[in-house]
């Protein structure tokens, strides 16, 4: 199509000139007046800020042409398994974070985007969550999301904070975390999680959710239902791991803006696609193309790197053969994000409640403050120490609840009551603060939590 492709290189000429020069890397000149990114990352950076990122495994961060491909094409990335709950906290409060570090720390040098994945999701779990009790599991997750988001907060672009929670016939997935906690665990999960990090996007994900059907629509209503309620949730990912059984959808591009239409950025996570050649290469662009299309699309993450690294190397579904040619799907993509449709996003929308004030100066030994997310009947403190000029050994922090409010959990502190004026203590591993730095714990309680001013004192 001679015609069409002419008035799109005039159009993008036109608009690459209206913006002026660009500063992104992997621009080169084209036809002398315009600039057509030569890399991925750079491509969707020139659709309105757009990421295009890859799954990352640490452990093949040393394999030189691995490692080149990355930080050469992408400008994103999703550690694969690296902040999954069995490998970040194997043992309770026990956290290894070591592994995903050594992505977040590569990525962020570079200026790439970061998508945490994921804090809640009942597959490649510890083994000793599961024989815990309601009131040790609310525990436990409150404080997995407080210290995992802790770990990098205001570093992580968006956290899939609850991952594949519903069944294909829309009913809720019987995880223990559902089992044990109800309907109710994934708002306090996501409710936890804005505590834990103002700045993240707060992202649900799911598979087979890419086109309308039963379980995207059972999605659809839970974030439907969020925004009707004020409770936390800027984001929804959309796995897209496609072959011939589950082809691309015919509505991905309506599924998509569904979702932006309620008001949250729509994110495609996990995409790969099986089969090789110009019909693999086709399914990609069509994907880039429906993303390219809905403006709150705001990126791309393909679920790894070279085809041998898939979790599903014998369909060979990603952008980079095993020897890291370039496939057909990869020119497809790149095509596609410099020549497809492109509805720009707007800026970076900030999350949907303010963040908490910063720590006052401390002047003492220690001071305290405290975030507080209220909802209806409940509430989430989080509560941060900071030490003074001096270093701290042990420190106990006093907050007098509300009437009416009864603690039901808590993380990271001890504590001597539910009602009233509580004092919170430090455990083994957070009562030495280094001079200007801080710990952080929490507590979770019914009825009202707010307007609560705690005090602290250091030994
Ligand atoms: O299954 C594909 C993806 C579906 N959505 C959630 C993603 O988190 C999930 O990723 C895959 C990883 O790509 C695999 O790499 O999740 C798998 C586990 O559910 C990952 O596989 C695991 C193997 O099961 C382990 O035996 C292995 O030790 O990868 C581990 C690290 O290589």
């Amino acid at each position: 199509m001679v015609t069409r492709s002419l008035r799109t290189t005039a159009r993008r000429a036109l608009v690459l000139a209206a913006a002026g020069a660009m500063a992104v890397t992997g621009v080169v000149a084209l036809s002398g007046t315009a600039n057509a990114a030569t890399t991925l990352g750079a491509s969707a950076a020139e659709r309105g800020g757009r990421y295009f990122g890859a799954a990352v495994a640490a452990n093949h961060l040393g394999e030189a042409r691995y490692f080149q491909t990355w930080t050469t094409e992408f400008n994103g990335a999703t550690p694969e398994n690296e902040m999954k709950w069995q490998t970040i906290e194997p043992s309770r409060n026990q956290f290894n974070f070591a592994p995903a570090n050594q992505i977040v720390t590569q990525a962020r040098s570079r200026g790439m985007k970061v998508r945490g994945h994921t804090l809640v999701w009942h597959s490649q779990l510890a083994g000793w969550v599961s024989s815990l009790d309601a009131t040790n599991l609310r525990s436990a997750m409150n404080n997995h999301i407080n210290r995992v988001m802790g770990q990098w907060r205001g570093q992580i672009h968006s956290w899939d904070v609850v991952n594949e929670a519903f069944e294909e016939n829309g009913s809720r997935r019987q995880s223990v975390f559902q089992q044990r906690l109800g309907n109710g665990y994934i708002e306090e999960a996501f409710r936890a999680a804005r505590t834990a990090d103002p700045n993240a996007k707060l992202c649900y994900n799911d598979y087979n959710t890419d086109g309308i059907n039963a379980k995207s629509n059972a999605v659809f209503a839970l974030v439907q239902d969020f925004r009707n309620r004020g409770v936390p949730i800027d984001c929804v990912g959309f796995q897209s791991h496609f072959n011939g059984a589950s082809p691309v959808p015919g509505n991905y591009q309506q599924n998509l803006q569904r979702f932006a239409n309620l008001g949250v950025d729509v994110q495609i996570t996990e995409l790969d696609i099986e089969g090789s050649g110009t019909a693999q290469a086709n399914n990609y662009r069509n994907v880039v193309n429906a993303c390219l299309a809905v403006s709150r699309c705001t990126g791309i993450t393909v679920w790894g790197i070279p085809d041998h690294y898939s979790w599903r190397p014998n369909g060979t579904p990603l952008l980079f053969d095993s020897n890291y040619n370039k496939k057909a799907a990869y020119t497809a993509v790149l095509n596609a994000l410099n020549t497809g449709q492109s509805d720009p996003p707007p800026n970076d929308p900030p999350p949907n409640d303010p963040p908490p004030n910063d720590p006052p100066p401390t002047t003492g030994a220690c001071a305290a403050t405290v975030s507080t997310n209220q909802w209806t009947g409940g509430f989430v403190g989080s509560v941060r120490v900071t030490a003074g000029s001096a270093q701290v050994n042990a420190w106990t922090v006093t907050v007098t609840l509300p009437s009416g409010a009864t603690l039901t959990s808590g993380w990271n502190a001890d504590r001597s009551g539910n009602t009233g004026t509580v004092q919170f203590t430090n455990v083994g591993f957070n009562g030495s603060i280094a001079p200007g730095q801080s710990v952080d714990f929490g507590y979770q309680g019914t009825g009202t939590g707010t307007g609560v001013t705690p005090t602290c004192a250091a030994s």
